[in-house]
């Protein structure tokens, strides 16, 4: 009777997670270790080659590389495996078909960070990071300065990121009218643009829209002017974050003294209007740590989260004693109250090496590594 009164319990929890979109926060098998034996290595996605480099690296007898040292070493296995083609060259064309990379290395001990944004022919973003933050004063930088910076400092380049596949993907998108796209509140001149602001504050707002896009396009969008909201393709955000465009590593290592690094490297969003810059190299929210409480990783829609530093809440929140589950839900839930239809995860890990993540809008995996495990587990957070 007992158990029945449980499960039917759960299965209204679970009801009412799927009604509201929510990921359960479960830190599947490994999470909720207490006092695990360091080195830690904890990554967003099953991204395992790339957690595998950076167990290599912190692992190595003779004491083990440096916290620092895996995460670019992780980080980089990913920009060259091209994980999911969403980190590292050849993916997410922007407008105009080029690919462009963001990247971010912070160590835990010293909260120094090295950033690059919009980072234009060099396909090394990690290293580009950590070069800002070991040979510059300065935190980020960004587009061709950040590419000249790179490439002064030695690495290769310039280099042209695109790949045929992300080309071909740019050209369908052309010849779908550049739809969807990021632009919203405008009016489009051709058919892919250029497009102009309209006056929200007009009332007359939708029929100048509507005559604007019909003046200017003709039958160009016949498909969009037969949908329901006929505005909806020049007036929101549109839903071009999943799975499958969208990915990003984010990675947390706690080395054999107990230092945190964490990093983050990714392509941005598919088909960005060129210039924007994601959440990757923002500290605080594509990745943050701190030696003396724990360290967090996030992937999903940049644009948002960006707006909530979901790792820095993460880190704070475990830093006034949230356990990392909870921190992780917490950042997590911050987001969904004001965007609830965000697409976006993080997983939280705490100086002892508990682990939790949390999502929203979409099932997330994140992948660990520490002394007490065989190989790679990967852990999925269920919608
Ligand atoms: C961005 N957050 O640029 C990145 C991309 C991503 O999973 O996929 N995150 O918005």
């Amino acid at each position: 009777m007992d158990s029945m009164r449980r499960s039917s319990v759960g299965l209204l929890i679970g009801l009412l997670l799927i009604r509201f979109n929510w990921c359960s926060v479960v830190g599947g098998e490994g999470a909720g270790e207490v006092g695990v034996a360091f080195p830690v290595v904890v990554s967003t996605w099953p991204f395992r080659e790339a957690v595998r480099a950076a167990w290599r690296v912190v692992s190595a007898s003779e004491g083990g590389g440096s916290a620092i040292d895996a995460v670019v070493a992780g980080c980089s296995a990913c920009e060259e495996l091209r994980c999911d083609g969403t980190v590292g060259p050849g993916g997410s064309p922007d407008e105009n078909g080029e690919t462009t990379l963001d990247a971010l290395v912070m160590n835990g001990a010293t909260m120094e960070i090295g950033a690059v944004a919009a980072m234009r022919y060099v396909k090394d973003g990690i290293k580009a990071a950590k070069l800002v933050l070991e040979h510059s004063e300065h935190t980020l930088l960004v587009g061709e300065k950040a590419t000249a910076f790179a490439i002064s400092m030695g690495l290769p380049g310039p280099t042209n990121l695109s790949s045929s596949a992300s080309i071909e993907k740019w050209e369908k998108w052309r010849q779908n009218y550049c739809q969807p796209n990021f632009w919203k509140n405008v009016v489009p001149v051709g058919k892919c643009g250029p497009y102009h602001p309209i006056n929200l504050s007009s009332v007359e707002v939708e029929d100048s829209v509507k005559n604007g896009v019909e003046g200017s396009q003709g039958g160009l969008c016949q498909g969009y002017y037969e949908s329901d909201n006929f505005l909806e393709p020049i007036k929101s955000h549109l839903k071009i974050v999943n799975r499958h465009n969208h990915d990003t590593i984010s990675m947390a290592v706690i080395d054999k003294m107990g230092h945190i690094a964490v990093g983050t490297s990714t392509n941005g969003a598919t088909f960005k209007i060129p210039g924007r810059v994601g959440d990757g190299p923002i500290p605080g929210s594509s990745s943050y740590g701190d030696d003396e409480v724990g360290a967090c990783g996030a992937t999903g829609d940049g644009d948002i989260m960006m707006r909530f530093l979901p790792c820095y809440q993460v880190v704070e929140s475990m830093r006034q004693g949230m356990d990392p589950r909870d921190a992780a839900k917490d950042a997590i839930s911050r987001i969904a109250r004001k965007y609830p239809d965000f697409i976006g995860a993080v997983f939280a890990v705490n100086k002892e090496g508990v682990h939790a993540g949390a999502c929203h809008g979409w099932t997330f995996q994140y992948s660990v590594r520490n002394s007490s495990m065989q190989d790679v587990k990967v852990i999925t957070v269920y919608p």
